[in-house]
């Protein structure tokens, strides 16, 4: 029986009893409602191809295929997500939000565990739904009529760092050039809950501020955002499959497993536009 249990008081919800490959109409209505609600969905013993993995993608939106990252050699909709055991860096190893440098940033991923390392290699997730609530009443009059600038050409871009030490499993740096403006709070397009939507990985800064009060004010934010009452430490077991909403939380996969590969799968899936 499809059974749902609260992962962390912040955030995240842990779905069992379900299998991915048949789940009704009804049980997948749960599910949505259970995902938009926590942030993120997490499945157990999940035994799936490629196939069921687009499948159940495809039940939730159009699948919108990341144009920096290395695809699945035999199905170009799927992102790999890999680090080799002669690699030092890993993709997503810090605070960020997926996709937020576009005009409408996708509206989640799915996260499915291939190759685990013996040890570590969980991956943190943070409510900045639950964050933006805690926020003190002055620091929410500040930023609510804000709007921040995010850009994918200092990650993604020709000479960036982080696209030289992650080698081949980024590509496409010409198409590093978009940047996007989006709300520092944001409406959740579908619950309407208001969400922190700032990021250190691809926030480059407040409008309207000079750059001294820009900094300060994201390293304020971020610091609040960061403390340990808003987010869950997720470990992956084979079979593991990790559901995150980009509008209302964010994610970082820690590297801590030199030496030992880890590869996931992820399908990152169409959006909205966002509004305060
Ligand atoms: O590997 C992970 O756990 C997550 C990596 C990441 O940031 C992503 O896939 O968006
Ligand atoms: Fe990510």
């Amino acid at each position: 029986m499809l059974h749902f249990e609260k992962a962390s008081d912040a955030v995240g919800i842990i779905a069992t009893g379900i299998d991915l490959k048949t789940i009704t109409d009804a049980e997948f209505a749960e599910i949505q409602k259970q995902f938009f609600d926590h942030g993120v969905i997490f499945f157990r013993d999940q035994e799936m191809t490629e196939e069921d993995h687009i499948a159940f993608a495809e039940r939730w939106a159009e699948i919108e295929v990341n144009r920096f990252f290395a695809a699945v050699p035999t199905h170009p909709q799927i992102a790999l997500v890999l680090k080799e055991p002669d690699q030092t860096k890993n993709i997503g190893g810090g605070w960020h939000t997926d996709h937020s440098y576009d005009q409408i940033p996708a509206m989640g991923s799915i996260l499915r565990a291939i190759d685990l390392p013996q040890t570590g290699g969980d991956t943190l997730f943070a409510s900045m739904a639950a964050a933006y609530e805690a926020l003190d009443d002055d620091t929410k009059a500040e930023i609510a009529d804000l709007k921040a600038t995010h850009s994918s050409r200092h990650i993604f871009g020709y000479g960036a760092a982080e696209a030289g030490e992650v080698g081949e499993r980024f590509s496409n740096a010409d198409k590093a050039t978009q940047d996007a403006i989006h709300p520092v709070v944001l409406a959740h397009p579908v619950t309407g809950r208001k969400a922190i939507y700032v990021n250190a990985a691809f926030t480059t800064g407040i409008n309207g501020l000079s750059e001294d009060d820009s900094t300060a004010l994201l390293q304020k934010l971020y610091a609040h955002c960061m403390q340990e009452q808003f987010s869950y430490r997720f470990e992956w077991q084979p079979g593991s499959i990790a559901m995150w909403d980009n509008r209302s939380t964010w994610h970082w996969a820690l590297n801590d497993y030199h030496g030992q590969r880890r590869e996931m799968h992820r399908i990152t899936l169409k959006g909205v536009p966002l509004a305060a």
